[in-house]
Formats: C-alpha cells, sequence, structure tokens
C-alpha cells in the first residue's frame, strides 16, 4: 500500500469527507453555498472545482524546521477555501475574497515568470506564489499545461491573519491546489508540501517547511511528526483527556512586513552560527561556507568533539565554542576570512537583514535550535510510552513550557501579550503553555484537562480579553474567533459538485 504522504491529494464530492458531521457541516454547506453564488456574482460563470487546506497549530519545535529538524504540528479546523474557474477568454488572473471590504479584487497577468513586487505588498500575491510554484513544477515533472490561460479565483479563509496559525501557507497550499485541479493534474502530498514551501519563499520570508506539510499532509485525530529531507509524516496520538486550547494574544505577527528584522533574522543567525561552529570543529573555513546551511549540518561534527567531551550533545559543543556576547559582522568574518555580503550575495533576504543588523546571537540561537530539536523527541517519546495518560500530559505540558522559555529567553521571539498570556494559561491550570508558530505576536496554545476546558476559557476571557474588550480592541461577540479548544483535523482537500 501506497504511504499517506506518496498519495495525491484526495478529491471529494461530499462536504463531510472533510469536514465530519453535525455543525461544522451545517457551516461548511453555507460557506459553500456562499462561495458558489458570490463567484457567480462576481464571475457570471460558474466555479470549475474548489480547493481547501487548513491553518496549524505548532505543538512543539519552533524555530527549527529550517534547520532540518523535525517538528510537531497539527492541522486545525479554520482553513483556506479557494474557488475557481479557467477563463480562457482573457490572459488576466483575478482573485477575489468574498471578504472583498477588507480583501479588494487583485489582478495579475497570466505569466508564470512574473516577479512578486515585494515593495508593493498585496494579499493576492499568496495566491501568484501558488501560482509560479504549479508552473515551475509541472514544467520539472514534464507535465505539459499548454500556454497560460486566465483565472478566475474567489477566495475565503478563516484562519485569522498574523496570528500564528499559518494563514499564509493556508492560502498558497489552497492556491496551488486549487490551480492543479483547473488543470485536472494531482501531485502526490510530499511532493506538494516541498513545491509549496519552496514558492511561498517567493514572498520574501526564508520559512521552512511545516505549515505547508502538516496543511497538505494532516490526518483528522492525529498530529503529526513532520521529518524533512525528504519530507515525512508520522501520526501521533495524542493522549485521552488533554485538549489543546488556542488563544491569541491580539498582538499581529506581520511576517512578511518585519522579515528582517525578526523571522529572516533569525533564519541568517542559524546559518552564521552553524558556519562557525563547523569551522571551530575544524572544518576548513571555504568548505563551512560553501557546505554548510544549517544547523542540523554541523550535527555529526560533534561527534569528533565527544572524543573529548565524552559526549556528541550539539548543546555543548555550542557552550565550548560559541561566545555568549552578540557576534559582530567583523568578529564573524574573522572567523570565515571572508565578507558576509560576499558570501551571502545570493540571497537578497539576507542582504536586507544584513543592512539593519547591528549584532548576531549566535551562541542563543543555536542553544534553542539544538534544545528545541531534543524537546520534539522527547514530547513522540513520551507520547508512545507506557506511562499513564495523566502523566503524559503533565511530562507533555513541561516540555511545552521549557520549550517557551527557549523561544522567549534565547531565541526572542515572544512579546509582552504573549508573555502575559501565557502566565495567564499556566495560572489558570494548564498543564503547559507556549506560543505558537513563528511568534513576535500571535497565538500562544495551552494543554488543558479537558474537563476543566470551559472553565479555561472563562477565566482566560476573565483575566486576558476582558480589559480589551472594555477598551474596544475587540467584540465581545468575537471572542469565539480569538480563544477555542481545537481538536486534529484533517489535511487538504478538492472538492468537485
Ligand atoms: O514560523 C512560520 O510559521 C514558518 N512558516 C514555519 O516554517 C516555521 O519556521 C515557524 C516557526 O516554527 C512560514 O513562514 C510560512
Amino acid at each position: 500500500m501506497a504511504k499517506h504522504e506518496e498519495l495525491p491529494i484526495p478529491i471529494y464530492d461530499n462536504l463531510e469527507f472533510v469536514y465530519g458531521g453535525g455543525s461544522a457541516l451545517e457551516e461548511a454547506q453555507l460557506r459553500f453555498d456562499h462561495l458558489k453564488s458570490k463567484f457567480f456574482e462576481v464571475f457570471s460563470h460558474h466555479p470549475q472545482v474548489f480547493a481547501r487546506s487548513p491553518g496549524r497549530v505548532n505543538l512543539i519545535g519552533e524555530h527549527i524546521d529550517y534547520e532540518g529538524y523535525s517538528v510537531l504540528p497539527m492541522a486545525i479546523r479554520q482553513d483556506t477555501i479557494v474557488a475557481i474557474r479557467k477563463n480562457e477568454a482573457e490572459k488576466v488572473l483575478r482573485i477575489a475574497n468574498v471578504n472583498g471590504e477588507k480583501y479588494s479584487v487583485c489582478t495579475y497577468p497570466a505569466d508564470p515568470l512574473q516577479e512578486i513586487d515585494l515593495k508593493n505588498h498585496k494579499w493576492g500575491h499568496y495566491f501568484i506564489c501558488g501560482y509560479k510554484g504549479f508552473y515551475d513544477y509541472a514544467k520539472l515533472k514534464g507535465v505539459d499545461v499548454g500556454e497560460p490561460v486566465g483565472l478566475d479565483v474567489l477566495v475565503d479563509g478563516t484562519v485569522p491573519t498574523g496570528s500564528g496559525l499559518s494563514s499564509s501557507a493556508a492560502f498558497v497550499c489552497s492556491s496551488t491546489i486549487a490551480i492543479m485541479a483547473a488543470f485536472d493534474v494531482n501531485f502526490p502530498k510530499k511532493e506538494l508540501a516541498q513545491v509549496t514551501c519552496a514558492c511561498e519563499r517567493h514572498i520574501g520570508t526564508q520559512s521552512g517547511g511545516m505549515d505547508q506539510a502538516i496543511s497538505v499532509m494532516a490526518k483528522t485525530g492525529f498530529a503529526e511528526l513532520i521529518d524533512f529531507n525528504p519530507i515525512r509524516a508520522t501520526d501521533v496520538q495524542l493522549p485521552a483527556g488533554g485538549t489543546f486550547v488556542i488563544a491569541h494574544s491580539l498582538a499581529e505577527s506581520q511576517k512578511a512586513v518585519t522579515a528582517a528584522t525578526n523571522y529572516n533574522n533569525r533564519v541568517l543567525e542559524c546559518r552564521l552560527a552553524s558556519i562557525v561552529l563547523a569551522i571551530k570543529l575544524g572544518m576548513d573555513p571555504k568548505e563551512a561556507i560553501s557546505k554548510v546551511s544549517t544547523l542540523s549540518d554541523v550535527e555529526g561534527l560533534c561527534v569528533s568533539f565527544a572524543g573529548i567531551h565524552n559526549s556528541s550533545d550539539p548543546v555543548l559543543a555550542v557552550k565550548e565554542y560559541l561566545k555568549e556576547e552578540p557576534y559582530t559582522a567583523e568578529e564573524i568574518e574573522e572567523v570565515t576570512g571572508e565578507k558576509l555580503t560576499s558570501f551571502l550575495s545570493n540571497n537578497a533576504a539576507y542582504l536586507e537583514v544584513l543592512k539593519v543588523a547591528k549584532q548576531y546571537k549566535l551562541h542563543q540561537r543555536a542553544a534553542h535550535v539544538y534544545s528545541e530539536a531534543k524537546r520534539v523527541h522527547a514530547f513522540k517519546d513520551v507520547v508512545s510510552s507506557n506511562l499513564s495518560d495523566e502523566d503524559k500530559l503533565k511530562k507533555l505540558g513541561d516540555l511545552m513550557n521549557e520549550s517557551h522559555h527557549s523561544c522567549s529567553v534565547l531565541y526572542e521571539c515572544s512579546c509582552p501579550e504573549l508573555e502575559e498570556l501565557v502566565n495567564i494559561c499556566r495560572n489558570n491550570g494548564a498543564l503547559g503553555a507556549r506560543l505558537t508558530g513563528a511568534g513576535w505576536g500571535g497565538c500562544a496554545v495551552a494543554l488543558v484537562k479537558e474537563n476543566i476546558v470551559p472553565q479555561f476559557i472563562l477565566n482566560l476571557k476573565e483575566c486576558f480579553y476582558q480589559s480589551r474588550i472594555d477598551k474596544d480592541v475587540i467584540k465581545k461577540t468575537d471572542l469565539g474567533l480569538y480563544v477555542f479548544a481545537s481538536k486534529p483535523s484533517s489535511g487538504a482537500a478538492i472538492l468537485k459538485f
């Protein structure tokens, strides 16, 4: 039997396969009816096909996917649906949104080679990522999809933007899959996960592949351990009696806009940490610059270090060889023997970081990555251990707390609102709580015993959200959008009816 990730995206003619039954199904039915009528209203035609892809909450393994380490997210029920139709009459891509007030129609030429204008950020750019990704991959696979044609597209997303729940990947994945379905093509999930990860980088963030991988490969009822190089997903059945509650800090994190100081800055710091560490561990500087890209590439070298310290633990190598004080560019160049602007010259995103960064915290970033990578495996081991569910939940909570501490102190990707929220979660009985996703705003995820979930959510409303309602930051009626319990939901799908 083919492995789950080797199968193509499932095609359904019934919403029940995706949304289950009950009120979720009724809600989905309403969304699709609305999408259909709105599509006709905007484009005077019916959509050919729909694609949907979910957001995700990362349970553990933050900022390590781009360093080649495994992560452990689960899909959430909130998703992005893309309705699409080929429009052979015009060579234009028209991208409309059901929320037309917030997202006005974007138009682009039907040209897969177009460059995305990063200076002028538009919501439709994410669709273009998928569009370029589809054509690149079809070409690579030798699939003839003919001359580019126009596309009419209508989008409906329920993953809150800037929330750390991966609205961008849900949009890029559903766009790529919708285009693929409109051309009657279907690729295996793991290939799609790879394509969508690469094509989302057109937006400018040097992201890893976690969000796209879980959005494409998720299964109802399971979190997934996602490995990279090659991409693989292993089902993780979470212990009974615990629920993950997601709560928004109400600080919006605009990854695409703040990339040079936040996300891409950390990716570059990790790259520099890996090169410096490799050189300190004995690699020739020129070889390190050309061969080492991630901290996981260096881990093997720590085995030689084992001879001295009786341990191949990369955290020890970090302690020994990377100083705690931040490095200046000049200090790094002394080790590498080459200018940063020279060996990073082929990456525009890194050059932007170099323009604004004053120092580089190599020790702290590497210590976070190596320790977080270990926590992911510890989490997986606890889940599959013989412990009682109660003990498992306690240990998982502890690991989540440690992960948050590392994100906050070593990786510095938290913010005051997230710190407040995480503390409130812990003070109200969460077994563990941490920021989730890139950070610098967005959501926290808390592991809570199932029997206290309703009271826990009430307490969060009282302690965190009420003052924000009083100050008109949010509406009381919208609270359900900001704090909710979440179960592992299904992955991407194509819908034809
Ligand atoms: O931050 C974001 O969600 C990244 N995804 C993801 O790859 C991961 O690095 C995460 C932090 O763990 C995108 O930027 C699309």
